[in-house]
Order: structure tokens, then C-alpha cells, then sequence
């Protein structure tokens, strides 16, 4: 015998012996295959590649960097030191093959039984193969600890990949809540697993400046610090008084600035730097007040401020050699050939009055104060473009007329974005409506306070860059898109990581994958895989879209027809009607529910027998007005419509959430409307459901009133009640309840008065979700 044949023996007596020995996974079906973003190409082939301890990964030197993240994997989980070489062995390796051919950050990944090849043009292409090839490895590749019995078998594929987008960008506020540089790089190898490709770091807002200046050390020795506030709500934290300590923040240095660029680099992250003017920079007038207006002391405040009048000074020389210095600084540790330089948010009072502004506005030929942000804005973007680089702002910048060559962040929706392309300028798009990750993903009655809005996963996936609006000729101005992370509402990383987990992975598809590559039920069963994988990262990611929502419809008959729902479409939903708890074995909801008394209803998402995401509970009081006739006198307003006509006796409450379709509104008028019970009925309370939110203008009624009638032409009243206005800086639901003994009546007249005019100013609004019949 030979010694090929001997070992065949070998091998066929151990495989006998043990029984095991093939027991890698190698029949692999589409279902398996769980990569995020979707890849424009992905053919499944039969068998497999299996990792073993000796795997090579067969690379040219210049790129050897680029596997190291994969290797460390395999270091860790499997205890193996996965080899780099140069040439190829006879099979057993991941070879990286530069093909010039391929677009920029386009790769193509061959697995079939012998090896791996992944061919892109350069650095980026290859790592996102590689990043391809570690979400078809088992979850279990992301443990920091030795994990047994795991097969490390990627399935054969063919794959082609390459971004619809070359900005695919995340932005940090670093400023609201200080993060440090470990929180940063975690962050970045997110982006890489997601390909995507940008880190935005605002760096400089008015409660923190966070990078460290040389020439100006007082920005972050005074303006990296504030007075500990953090107990109040961010918008109720009085300005400290001059001279208390500042104990909480921090700042980069320039080596931590160094370390994080060069990070991102190897994980294929271009770092934008934000360095705010001329509005978001108390933190700097704090710490050189002769940047400012009127050169007053201030400190950095501690929470809100607006609007914002503490900005820069454009009537000082002295003003703009202070930006540039910082620029120059700033540029040498950022290669970034985008320089981003905020300009959102000036509230310009000062200006109208300073001197020095009005001689700038004279001097220069300007009409209004808006001009002089125009002559700000473009006055750097000259500085940034002779130094070789590119301007961009938020889209405030087209105010008075946007600076040649500069980029615009289109953030208040789409409009910023429209103009600026319609001009020719480049776009990156990252609007409120899909793209602000300070927005509440679920139920805010379940949810940790957040800045408002709502945000569900399922919105962000929808979000397109290119809007409908376009030409052909605008959308090449898309550079892309972006999510963005206000921190005001952000205080932790473990409350970081829940606002931008897992809507990050929507974004990065829609900002990675081809338009008709998207699919959101695919979506939801590659997430759910992704939901794995970050458990085994330690990753405190968002389960909201796992809560249940209802709604209810009043039926002809006066029942109540309930559809649960929950953002995935295939969930298991279990419920209850009857208060009990519930199990597993509770039955599984399928079609609408139908109900016709006060019940009590549970139900929670349920995978593989096991509860997941928060229990929904809620009472529906069934009452006597349900589904009856409702007259307005005085009609609600266009915006808040709730539930139209029969919104009032929908026997659905409203939530803090003042969009979720159950309130509605009086702008500053009073809510006068008669309900018919069809019948002469008696009646014990009638209860008027309100919502206060004082940050958005919603007011409680100041009063209540209710009055009874049978005919539905003499009313009589029966009871009221006055509640003066009172300041109140939470959101808050209150029910005023008059009881009336015992009536009987056919017609319910109830009128709520609404506040007028708010002491602070403004239209007051009155919101009401439900008058509840009993
Ligand atoms: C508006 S977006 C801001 C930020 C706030 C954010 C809160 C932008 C350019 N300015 O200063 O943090 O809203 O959502």
C-alpha cells in the first residue's frame, strides 16, 4: 500500500470508530445566509469551506493588515494563529486577489471547497469580504472566549458586492455626553461589520468642546467641563452661577485623535471632524469670551439653551484667526477630505445690535444679518478649500446664499438637500424623518425618555437618499445618507448602543444595498441573526421591534375589533383576554379580536417558547358612548385628527406619544362637541382624557365641563372642573373625572377649555384622546 491509500484507511477507521468526524454542517440553504447589508449578488452553491487551525490567508504584503481583524477572531474563539503567507498552498486558504477592475469598495467573494478568494480593487473591497465572510461564520466567531464544538464552515457562495453609496455615515455626538476612545473604536468596528464607511464626531456643541487645541488650551481645560447637572431634565438645568466648579466632561487629546484615525483607517472609516461655528459654542466663549458679541464671562451650560444668541463675533478679525488656527489644527490630525463646520441654529440677535457686525454688514455690501452667516460660512469655506479640502455644513449654510464648492447636510427633511443639488452642490442626506437616532424607536410609554419623534426600525429601513423629487441629474449629487446621534438624552454607552442598535444595520442597508435588493420581512429574519451575533458582542441593542402595538376599530354593532401587530410581520404573537399571565402555551393571535366589554388584553412577542421584547398590557374601558354618533360644535384641528369623527368613544387611549393617532387637537380654541347615545341611557361619570407637554406646547385644559340633555335642545349642566395652569416640565396624562351621582340622559354635551395664551408665549394646544361614558 501506498501512503495516500494508507491514509484513506486511517481515515475511514477513525471515521467508523468515531461516527462524528463529519460532523461539520455542510447542506446550507438560503435561510442560512444572514449577511447585512444584502449583497447586490449572493449565489448559493452546494458544500462548503471549513476553517481549520491550518487555514493560511494567502496575502501580498501591502494588504497583510486587512485579515488581522478575522484572525484575532479565530484567535480568540478558536485558539488558533491562523498563518499569513504569501503563496498559495495546495488548498485550505483565503486568498486576496487585487482585481483593478472592480469599482472602489466593490469585492468579489469565491468560497467553495478548497478556498476562499476575495478580489477588490484595494483595502476597503477586501475587508468587506471579509466582513462578508464573517457573517456567514457562526455567531460564535465574535466570542472573546474559547467556545468548543463549534464548526467553522462558511457556506459555497458567489458573491459580487458593491455600495449604492460612497457616504454610508454614522454621526456621534461626543459634545451633549462626553463618549471616550474606547467607546469610539467599538463604534467603528460596528461600521465595519456594516460597511459602512463614515464617522461624523461632533465635536464641539455648547455644553462641551472635546478636542484638544494646542494653540488655545482653555477650550478644553474651561470648555471640555460643566457643572454637574445631570440629576435635572436636560431642558430644566438652570445656567450655573459664574465661577462654580466644572467637574463633568472630558475631551481627546491629539494622541487619542491619532489612535482613532488610524483605527478607523484599518476598518476602511473616514473620521469627519465637526467644529461648530458660528452658533452651538458657548463651551468656547466660556473659555475666550472675546470670541463673542460682547465679550461677557459665561459657562458652559449644563443643559438646554434656546435659542441659542451666545455665538461667534463676524465683526472681529480676531475671530477668524482663531477658527483657522483651530482648523489648521484640527486638519493636520484629520485626513478627512470633508471638513464639517456645523453653521446650524444661529440665533443672530447680537449681531443686529454689535458693533462691530454692523460695520462688517456696511463694510461688506450685506442686506440682513442672514447675509452676514452667508459671508461667515463662505469666508471658511475659501480657508478650507486653499488648504485642499471640502467644506460641508448643515443645510443652514444656504441661507443668504451657499458658499461655491461647499457640501450640504440636508437635516431639517429633504428641502436643504433639493436646493443645494438643484445648484449642483454634492448632498449627503440625513433627515429628521428617517435618520435621527435621538428619536423613539417604540412605545415611548416603554421606551427611555428620548429627545420625541418616532423612529421604529422599520422607517429607517424604508429611508432612501435619493428622493422622489430628484432629477437624474440631482441624484448624482447624493453622495449618501447618514444617522445621526443627538446625546442630549444620552447620558450612558449602554444607552448609546440602544438608540443606534440595530437601526444602524437598516441604515447601512439602505445606504449599502441596490433599492430592489431591499425586502423588509428578508430584513427582519437577517436582523434577528445579526440580534444574535450582538449578544455574543455584549451589545445592549434596542428590542422594540419585538413590542406588540393595537388598534382598535369600533364596529357597526358597538363591539370592538382589535388587530395586534408587531414590527416584524412574522412574529408569534401570544395573548390573553382574561388579566391571566402569559405562556407559551397561550393561544397564538391570527386574525382580528372582537370584544364587547371592559377587558383587560396581554400579549407578548414569543421565539422559540421564549418571551422576547416587553409585555403589552392594556385596559380597553369598554363604556357607554363606544361608537355612538359624535356632533363637533367646535371641530379639532386639521393636524391632530386622531381617530376622526369617532375618535372620542374608540375606547382607545392615547399615549404620551402625541402622534400616535389617538389625540386630538385645539390650537387655542376649545373643544365643544355632543355625543348621542341613541337611547335615554344613565350615567355616572363622564371622564375627559388630556395630555400635558409643555416643551411642545400642549396644555392640560384649564377646565371641563359637561351638560346632559334628552331632547338635544335644553342642555343642563351637570358638573365642571377648573384646573389653573401650573408650570410642568414632564410629559403627563390626566384623566378629569365628573362624577354626576346618577342621570339619565340621550345627549352628553362636554366642552374643554383650552389654555389661550401659555405664559412663556405661543399657541397653546389642547389635546384630548377619549370622553369615556360610564
Ligand atoms: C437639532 S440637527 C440640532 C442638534 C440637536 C438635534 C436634536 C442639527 C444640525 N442641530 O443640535 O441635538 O436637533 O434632535
Amino acid at each position: 500500500m501506498n501512503k495516500a491509500v494508507v491514509g484513506s484507511v486511517l481515515l475511514f477507521l477513525l471515521f467508523v470508530a468515531f461516527g462524528c468526524t463529519e460532523k461539520s454542517k455542510t447542506v446550507f440553504s438560503q435561510e442560512d445566509i444572514h449577511i447585512v447589508p444584502q449583497p447586490n449578488d449572493l449565489k448559493l452553491n452546494q458544500g462548503a469551506f471549513e476553517f481549520t487551525p491550518d487555514t493560511k490567508f494567502v496575502v501580498d504584503g501591502k494588504y497583510a493588515e486587512v485579515v488581522n481583524f478575522l484572525r484575532e477572531k479565530f484567535n480568540r474563539s478558536a485558539n488558533w494563529e491562523l498563518e499569513v503567507v504569501t503563496a498559495a498552498p495546495a488548498n485550505n486558504f483565503v486568498e486576496l486577489v487585487v482585481d483593478t477592475s472592480l469599482k472602489e469598495e466593490a469585492y468579489v467573494l469565491e468560497v467553495s471547497r478548497e478556498k476562499v478568494t476575495i478580489k477588490a480593487k484595494g483595502y476597503s473591497g477586501f475587508l468587506y469580504g471579509l466582513e462578508t465572510v464573517r457573517q456567514l461564520l457562526p455567531v460564535s466567531i465574535e466570542s472573546n472566549t474559547l467556545v468548543d464544538a463549534v464548526d467553522w464552515v462558511i457556506p459555497n457562495v458567489d458573491v459580487s458586492d458593491a455600495p449604492r453609496f460612497k457616504w454610508r455615515g454614522f454621526m456621534m455626538d461626543v459634545s451633549r455626553h462626553f463618549f471616550g476612545k474606547d467607546y469610539i473604536m467599538a463604534t467603528i468596528d460596528q461600521l465595519a461589520l456594516l460597511k459602512m464607511n463614515t464617522l461624523h464626531l461632533h465635536l464641539v456643541d455648547d455644553q462641551g468642546w472635546r478636542i484638544e487645541i494646542k494653540k488655545y488650551p482653555k477650550l478644553t481645560q474651561v470648555g471640555g467641563f460643566r457643572v454637574d447637572q445631570e440629576e435635572k431634565p436636560w431642558n430644566a438645568r438652570p445656567t450655573p452661577e459664574l465661577g462654580t466648579k466644572a467637574t463633568l466632561g472630558g475631551f481627546y487629546t491629539q494622541e487619542d485623535i491619532k489612535e482613532i484615525v488610524a483605527y478607523a483607517s484599518s476598518k476602511g472609516v473616514n473620521v469627519v471632524p465637526e467644529i461648530e461655528m458660528p452658533a452651538h459654542v458657548m463651551s468656547a466663549i466660556a473659555a475666550y469670551p472675546e470670541l463673542s458679541c460682547f465679550q461677557h464671562q459665561i459657562m458652559v451650560p449644563s443643559g438646554g439653551v434656546w435659542p441659542i444668541t451666545e455665538i461667534y463675533c463676524p465683526g472681529k478679525e480676531s475671530t477668524f484667526a482663531f477658527l483657522e488656527n483651530v482648523l489648521l489644527e484640527v486638519m493636520e490630525l484629520f485626513p478627512s477630505q470633508y471638513i464639517h463646520i456645523g453653521g446650524d441654529e444661529a440665533t443672530k440677535t447680537n449681531w443686529k445690535v454689535c458693533a462691530d457686525c454692523k460695520k462688517r454688514v456696511r463694510d461688506e455690501g450685506l442686506a440682513n444679518v442672514e447675509e452676514l452667516q452667508s459671508y461667515f460660512i463662505k469666508r471658511m469655506e475659501r480657508f478650507v478649500s486653499s488648504k485642499g479640502r471640502t467644506l460641508i455644513g448643515w443645510d443652514e449654510i444656504l441661507e443668504g446664499g451657499l458658499a461655491p464648492g461647499a457640501t450640504v447636510m440636508s437635516w431639517r427633511g429633504v428641502k436643504g438637500g433639493l436646493e443645494a443639488s438643484e445648484a449642483g452642490h454634492d448632498v449627503v442626506m440625513s433627515p429628521t424623518s428617517h435618520c435621527y437616532f435621538d428619536y423613539y424607536q417604540g412605545d415611548q410609554n416603554l421606551e427611555p425618555l428620548a429627545w420625541g419623534g418616532n423612529l421604529p426600525l422599520s422607517k429607517v429601513y424604508k429611508f432612501d437618499p435619493v428622493v422622489e423629487e430628484m432629477t437624474p441629474e440631482q441624484a448624482k449629487h447624493v453622495l449618501g445618507g447618514q444617522a445621526n446621534l443627538w446625546t442630549e438624552y444620552v447620558p450612558t454607552e449602554a444607552q448609546a448602543q440602544y438608540m443606534t442598535y440595530p437601526r444602524l444595520a437598516a441604515l447601512a442597508e439602505a445606504v449599502w444595498s441596490e433599492k430592489e435588493d431591499k425586502e423588509w420581512l428578508d430584513f427582519s429574519r437577517r436582523v434577528s441573526s445579526l440580534f444574535e451575533r450582538y449578544n455574543v458582542l455584549g451589545i445592549n441593542y434596542a428590542k422594540s421591534v419585538y413590542q406588540v402595538s393595537m388598534e382598535a376599530t369600533v364596529l357597526e354593532s358597538g363591539a370592538i375589533s382589535l388587530v395586534l401587530e408587531s414590527e416584524f410581520p412574522d412574529s408569534d404573537i401570544r395573548f390573553t383576554l382574561d388579566g391571566s399571565p402569559l405562556t407559551a402555551t397561550s393561544e397564538q393571535y391570527s386574525s382580528p379580536l372582537t370584544i364587547d366589554k371592559t377587558t383587560t388584553i396581554k400579549a407578548q412577542v414569543f421565539k422559540e417558547g421564549e418571551p422576547i421584547g416587553d409585555l403589552f398590557e392594556k385596559t380597553i374601558t369598554y363604556h357607554k358612548a363606544a361608537g355612538k354618533p359624535v356632533t363637533y360644535i367646535n371641530r379639532y384641528h386639521d393636524s391632530y385628527q386622531g381617530a376622526k369623527d369617532l375618535g372620542m368613544v374608540n375606547v382607545m387611549r392615547g399615549s404620551k406619544n402625541f402622534h400616535d393617532g389617538q389625540w386630538q387637537g385645539w390650537l387655542g380654541d376649545d373643544m365643544e362637541l355632543i355625543i348621542d347615545l341613541e337611547n335615554p341611557t344613565e350615567i355616572k361619570t363622564v371622564t375627559i382624557g388630556s395630555l400635558e407637554n409643555q416643551g411642545s406646547g400642549i396644555y392640560f385644559p384649564v377646565g371641563v365641563e359637561v351638560f346632559l340633555s334628552d331632547d338635544g335642545n335644553t342642555y343642563k349642566s351637570v358638573g365642571a372642573i377648573n384646573r389653573p395652569y401650573a408650570v410642568n416640565s414632564s410629559s403627563e396624562l390626566k384623566d378629569f373625572v365628573l362624577e354626576i351621582g346618577q342621570q339619565s340622559a340621550r345627549y352628553v354635551k362636554v366642552i374643554a377649555r383650552n389654555l389661550g395664551t401659555p405664559p412663556t408665549g405661543g399657541g397653546s394646544w389642547m389635546f384630548i384622546d377619549e370622553v369615556v361614558v360610564e
